[in-house]
């Protein structure tokens, strides 16, 4: 019997239980350094089942050994990554309108409130979150000159009148397009780009819900856990 068909056999053996697992499960790394705490993406997961009063589970996949199993579930090998009685989903924002479909809380059911919170759901990834991320990256690996900046500002600004004009993104209330663009405008560095108030009452008002603030707490305490049991292996 070749290594191969082993190592097959038993990928597919822990596939098969990972299928058999039930209800809602958000899948975040077993342990992360202190700088992303509070701030790892499986917190959207986390905080939308509170919205929602959806109960779940929170299991782990190693930080430090992303093997084959971690990259079948998640294919680039990150978090978050969400099971729901056997169906496997990837990507915070797909996980998100998974969960949406689960309430109306996250996601209003007339055509015009479903669209205006679909629009907003992709805007906060496709049109800041993918400005915001290169541009933070860019700045924390210490480059000379953030030729991103421009960019960056011109979105904020955007967000800023839009902001300035509305209380929620869509639908008059509460959208889990409001707790995803809460979650990328809420980054401390990209808070300090420049003067926008209307922008950072809404980052306080979305995060100032009881959902948000336990969603991070138990993000916390999670990750406190893992130091806990670290020093007790050391
Ligand atoms: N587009 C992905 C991004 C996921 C992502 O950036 N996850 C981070 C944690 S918040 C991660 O796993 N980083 C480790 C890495 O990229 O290797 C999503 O929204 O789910």
């Amino acid at each position: 019997m070749g290594l191969r068909y082993v190592v097959s056999i038993v990928e597919k053996r822990k596939q098969e239980r990972y299928a058999a697992m039930t209800g809602l499960i958000v899948w975040t790394y077993d342990w992360v350094p202190e700088g992303p705490r509070g701030f790892v993406r499986d917190i959207r997961l986390r905080w939308a089942c509170e919205e929602a009063g959806l109960d779940y589970a929170v299991r782990t996949v190693p930080f430090a050994d992303r093997g084959a199993d971690h990259l079948a579930r998640q294919p680039f090998g990150q978090v978050p990554f969400l099971s729901d009685d056997g169906v496997e989903i990837f990507e915070s924002g797909a996980c998100l309108l998974h969960l949406a479909r689960k309430s109306e809380v996250l996601m209003p059911r007339d055509p015009a409130g479903e669209a205006q919170t679909l629009q907003w759901t992709i805007a906060a990834l496709n049109s800041m979150e993918m400005v915001t991320v290169p541009w933070w990256f860019l700045e924390i690996t210490g480059a000379s000159e953030n030729n991103l900046t421009a960019w960056l500002e011109s979105r904020l600004a955007h967000m800023e009148r839009v902001l300035g004009e509305r209380e929620w993104l869509a639908a008059g209330r509460f959208t889990v397009a409001d707790l995803l663009m809460a979650d990328v405008l809420r980054i401390g560095k990209i808070r300090a780009v420049g003067e926008r108030p209307a922008t950072e009452a809404y980052i306080a008002r979305v995060t100032d819900r009881p959902a948000f603030r336990k969603a991070r707490a138990d993000q916390l305490d999670h990750y406190a856990a893992a130091d806990a049991a670290r020093a007790r292996q050391a």
